[in-house]
């Protein structure tokens, strides 16, 4: 099978873009990334990708009159590099759907909570103040509804009494790390597919989330 290609958008530290360069760089993931595109000049993820010899565009959403202008925008140097796959890792601009539309079945997104619980920001803070005893991390594929696309895989972490947003936040971004990778890879390789709006694995309806356990995944 070819070699997948992959656009990554980030806005941030490019945590997750790193887990996903080094799984390529490790032969864990058979992939080439083509661009970054990040909305911030100042993203981490920009220094991470360019440090990898990846091409790197910085997209000014402030700059254009509209959402779905800069969506078109991103579009413009999206479409030219053919990806099997665009990627959103940290990526905190909400899409328009002529963007998701566009994308449709090959837009993934990692979110720092346990879908369908905490859609939306500061997730972490939510967690700790509604005393969860467990949060984590889901990926899923995109769609117009925020947060709500169907979900690949979701790992989970014990929350601490004593946790902050920031202590908590580095522990799941610890599991994101791993399940991105490989919810990337189930991608590449052809084993996720669409029937309609539903979701298959191998060509089974998925019906819950994988989840990431003890260093495997489970159906
Ligand atoms: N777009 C669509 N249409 N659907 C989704 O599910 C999307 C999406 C765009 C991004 C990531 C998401 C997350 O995982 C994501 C999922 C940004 C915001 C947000 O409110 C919300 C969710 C997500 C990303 N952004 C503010 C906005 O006005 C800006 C915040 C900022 O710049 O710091 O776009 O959490
Ligand atoms: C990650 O925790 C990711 O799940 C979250 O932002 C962090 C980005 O870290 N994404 C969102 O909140 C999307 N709205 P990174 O830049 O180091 O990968």
């Amino acid at each position: 099978m070819e070699k997948a290609s992959l656009v990554v958008l980030v806005s941030g530290s490019g945590s997750n873009l790193q887990a996903i360069i080094d799984a390529i760089k490790n032969q864990q993931l058979d992939a080439e990334i083509k661009a970054v595109i990040s909305n911030r000049e100042d993203a981490g993820g920009l220094q991470r990708a360019a440090s990898a010899g990846i091409k790197t565009f910085f997209i000014d959403h402030s700059q254009y009159p509209s959402r779905e202008a800069f969506d078109r925008a991103m579009m413009q140097i999206i479409d030219p590099l053919k990806p099997d796959l665009v990627i959103l890792a940290g990526f905190m601009r909400i899409l328009s759907s002529a963007f998701i539309e566009h994308y449709q079945h090959r837009l993934l997104n990692i979110h720092p909570s346990l879908l369908p619980k905490y859609k939306g920001l500061n997730t972490h803070q939510q967690a700790i103040d509604n005393h969860d005893p467990v949060h984590g991390a889901s990926v899923h594929y995109v769609t117009d509804e925020l947060d709500s696309g169907p979900l690949v895989i979701q790992a989970e972490v014990p929350v601490m009494t004593d946790d902050t947003a920031q202590s908590l936040a580095a522990r799941v971004l610890h599991e994101e790390h791993k399940i991105y990778p490989l919810a990337i890879k189930l991608h590449c390789e052809g084993r996720l597919a669409f029937d309609g709006n539903r979701l298959l694995l191998d060509k089974q309806p998925l019906q819950k989330a994988l989840q990431w356990q003890h260093g495997k995944l489970i159906q």
